[in-house]
């Protein structure tokens, strides 16, 4: 049996095209169900549907053995416990920093507000500028309105809700896309199960 963990939200609705066409399609809705492990039309594969942040986690421990997840969460979570061997060019968007839109540009000591905790270091510690990150879980863009921080690290596709806060977007951190994970005891255990799906996986990328 292969288990992939996958998240409900886009990143489920963007895999399961992918999935189909290696054969793999749940036989319950998750949308509908409350069911968190998902019979597939491959009696060997199996989902669990859990939350986004959660997939290196299940990942890792091997209670999955495969996992879709952003690479935001990927590189948050830190990437070295598991393998990454497919971009599947899903769930695009951008890793930004954001600010009021008549807010100076940063210099000195800031505050930043995000759940990319470590990642936001990095990102500042390489640059070179003194930041101090404020973990949020939710509604970044609300912290430099009422004075909790200077700016925000936090994802952005169409613009719309920073728009909609009177925040813009700054500097670009990272783009992501959603990768493929694999467990690195399952890879060498179930190596040929895994390798047929991630074969099948490239071929149907590749005629993206
Ligand atoms: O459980 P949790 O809420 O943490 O995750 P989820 O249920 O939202 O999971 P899911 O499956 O939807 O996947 C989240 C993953 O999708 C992220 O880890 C990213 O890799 C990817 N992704 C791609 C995005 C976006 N685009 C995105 N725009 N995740 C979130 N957003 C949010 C963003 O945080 C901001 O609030 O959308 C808003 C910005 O969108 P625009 O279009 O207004 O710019
Ligand atoms: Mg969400």
């Amino acid at each position: 049996m292969l288990t992939i963990a996958v998240s409900k939200g886009r990143i489920y609705e963007e895999a399961l095209p992918l999935l189909a066409e290696a054969g793999i399609t749940p036989i319950d809705d998750p949308k509908k169900s409350r069911k968190l492990i998902l019979a597939t039309t491959r009696p060997d594969v199996q989902l669990v549907i859990i939350r986004a942040t959660d997939v290196p986690t299940f990942v890792e421990y091997g209670a999955a053995d495969l996992g879709i997840a952003g690479k935001d969460v990927l590189m948050e979570h830190g990437a070295d416990s598991l393998y990454e061997p497919l971009d599947l060019g899903i769930a695009g968007c951008r890793l930004m920093t954001a600010a009021r839109v008549d807010a100076p540009p940063i210099s000195g000591r800031i505050r930043v507000a995000t759940k990319y905790v470590k990642t936001a270091q990095r990102y500042f510690a390489d640059l070179g500028v003194q930041a101090e990150i404020i973990k949020l879980y939710g509604s970044m863009e609300l912290a430099p309105l009422v004075g909790l921080a200077d700016c925000i690290v936090d994802l952005v596709d169409t613009g719309n809700t920073l728009k909609a806060n009177g925040l813009e977007p700054r500097e670009l951190i990272t783009n992501i896309t959603s990768r493929l994970v694999v467990n690195k005891a399952a890879m060498k255990m179930k190596h040929q199960a895994i390798q047929a799906l991630l074969d099948q996986l490239e071929t149907t990328l590749a005629k993206r």
